[in-house]
Parts: structure tokens; C-alpha cells; sequence
């Protein structure tokens, strides 16, 4: 299969040339309400139901299977290898459970398809997202990364985490615009969230449990903080701020994808992010020069509410400061 290797730079000519997947209605000046907008300040997520539409979806579900199917591009990813135990028969052990294949292997995770695809990147500063995340952020945003998982049956989810600790956005946060693109619910791997935890510092990694998660650093849920998860049908948008501890676990299901496409965002008064991350976007299609940002500070420290140190980890996975996961 051939790599695509992303050179085409982001323009505002490149957002014309998209073909007609997506129709956004004229004059979006409101996405959400004041509920809305009072849950995202308390919770630090919110959902746009039915943002996109059914024909809308429909489009942009054939085109990411059918550039899934055409090829490998710069950055795909299957997620870290299983556990031997847990999907591979190792060469020379005497005992194995069968070998499993990885479903990620035929369906790794895209990245920053915005860069080489119009599509892509025209669904990233749809004017939708801009007005909510204008709404949610009470400023312009800047875009900086798309992604599509697949999750096909059997995949394994993402371990929880905050994007602040891959994006490095200073000063403030990143933002996410999740757009379903299946029925999502715990039997296909939804997302799952820790609502209030936006308010958090970066906090330090540990390791993840690999047989469920894709990636290998995870974050533990604060004591006194419930995980719930986030239910969703095609053409809704989950909102959620960079800093709120989210993930999710694996497709149970046999026979249903999850698939979701997802634009990252920063607040328009950031200065720096991380180099990954670069070039950024103007939601008019034009760019943006800013900073990038060092490898990021120290881990967080939890504190109850009196001030205690509830919990401190050492920084082990990935000191080097990595792309998104
Ligand atoms: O879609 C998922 O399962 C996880 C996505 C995620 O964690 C993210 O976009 O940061």
C-alpha cells in the first residue's frame, strides 16, 4: 500500500476545492444554549445533538472507508503491540491461547488527514464548530489536528487521558470536536468521561492495561470522581475541554464499528502548543504562526479539599513529550 506523505499546505484555496460532503446551513450564529453552556462550565463537556446530518454523515463515512481501503498515510496507527498472552502466540513458547489478529491492524487510526485531504479539512473549520467552540471558549479557536478511528468490532479502546498533556496549549487549553459517525454505547467502546476534572493540572502518567487500550499511558480516575459514558447517535458532537480526563474502552460488540472523526482546537488567545501540532489553522482556511511549546512543566499534583497532596506519580512514560495519543 502506498504512503501518502502529507506536503500539501493548509490554504484557503484548499478548503474550496473540497467536494459538496458537507452543507452547512447559512448564518450559524448559535449552537448551544445557556444549559449547555452551564453544564460545559461546570462539566467540561458538551454535545451538540445532530449537528451534522444524516446525508452528511453517510458522505463522510464512505470517504473515510474509502481512503482507509486505498491506503496507508503518514502517521496511521494500530495503537502499541497486544500482550502476547492476549493476542499473539510468541515464537518458541510451549502453551499460547490462539493468536488473535489485532482489528486496528486493518483499521489503524488516521492523523492529520486535513493537511493532504480538502475533505478533512473542511470539516475541521466548519463554521458549526467554529460558532460552538466560539460559544464554549468565548473566543475564535485555532485548529490544529484531525483524527479518525475506526474501532472496528474487537478493537480495543484508549485508555483515559488528557489531550493537554500531548498538545502543551499555553496559556489556557485545547479543546476537542468528537463527531459520531455510528451509534455509540458501552457494548461498541463510547466515550467515557470524568465530568469536573477540566479544572485539573496536567497530571502524570502511569502505565495502561494494553489488552483493553491501544495506547500505553493512562491517567487514574481522582478519588471521589465517577466515570460515566457519553452516548451518542451519527451527526452528534461531543465537545469537550482539553484538560477533562475522557477515553474509552473496547468494541465488545461482533459486528458494529465505532467510527468517529475528530478536529482538535486551540483557544485563539494560546501562544504556544507543541511542535507536533504546527502548522495551525485560522477557521477561515488560512494559517497561523505561533510558539512552540517546551516538553511541559511538571506533573500535577491532586490536593483535597483542604489542600492535601492526595497522590503524586513520577513522570516514567514518555519523557520525551509525545505527539497525541
Ligand atoms: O475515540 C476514542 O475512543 C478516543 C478519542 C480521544 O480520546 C481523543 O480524541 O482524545
Amino acid at each position: 500500500m502506498a504512503i501518502v506523505t502529507p506536503t500539501t499546505p493548509t490554504t484557503a484555496t484548499a478548503v474550496h476545492a473540497a467536494t459538496g460532503v458537507l452543507s452547512p446551513p447559512s448564518g450559524v450564529t448559535r449552537v448551544f444554549d445557556a444549559v449547555e453552556l452551564e453544564r460545559y462550565e461546570r462539566d467540561g463537556f458538551a454535545i451538540a445533538r445532530g449537528l451534522f446530518s444524516a446525508a452528511e454523515v453517510d458522505a463522510l463515512r464512505a470517504h473515510y472507508m474509502r481512503l482507509r481501503t486505498e491506503g496507508s498515510y503518514a502517521g496511521d496507527f494500530a495503537g502499541v503491540a497486544l500482550p502476547a498472552a492476549a493476542g499473539q502466540a510468541t515464537a518458541g513458547a510451549v502453551s499460547v491461547v490462539d493468536p488473535k489478529p489485532d482489528p486496528l491492524v486493518k483499521y489503524p487510526r488516521m492523523i492529520h488527514m486535513h493537511r493532504w485531504d480538502d475533505i478533512s479539512l473542511r470539516w475541521m473549520i466548519d463554521p458549526r464548530i467554529a460558532t460552538a467552540l466560539r460559544q464554549l471558549c468565548g473566543v475564535d479557536p485555532y485548529a490544529v489536528q484531525t483524527m479518525m478511528y475506526f474501532k472496528p468490532a474487537g478493537a480495543r479502546g484508549q485508555a483515559m487521558h488528557q489531550d493537554q498533556f500531548y498538545l502543551r496549549v499555553q496559556p489556557g487549553t485545547c479543546m476537542a470536536a468528537w463527531l459520531a459517525l455510528d451509534p455509540c454505547d458501552e457494548d461498541n467502546g463510547c466515550m467515557k468521561v470524568v465530568p469536573g476534572t477540566h479544572n485539573l493540572p496536567i497530571l502524570c502518567t502511569e502505565r495502561a492495561n494494553t489488552v483493553e487500550s491501544f495506547t500505553d499511558t493512562t491517567v487514574p480516575i481522582p478519588p471521589g470522581k465517577k466515570l460515566v459514558p457519553v452516548i451518542m447517535q451519527p451527526g452528534d458532537v461531543f465537545f469537550f475541554n482539553g484538560s477533562l480526563i475522557h477515553g474509552s474502552g473496547p468494541n465488545f460488540s461482533t459486528d458494529r464499528f465505532r467510527r468517529s472523526l475528530i478536529g482538535h482546537y486551540i483557544t485563539g488567545h494560546a501562544e504556544q502548543v507543541a511542535k507536533f501540532y504546527h502548522p495551525i489553522v485560522r477557521m477561515d482556511g488560512s494559517t497561523v504562526e505561533l510558539a512552540v511549546s517546551e516538553r511541559g512543566g511538571p506533573c500535577g499534583r491532586w490536593v483535597d479539599d483542604d489542600g492535601e497532596v492526595v497522590e503524586l506519580y513520577d513522570p516514567a512514560v514518555r519523557p520525551e513529550g509525545p505527539e497525541h495519543e
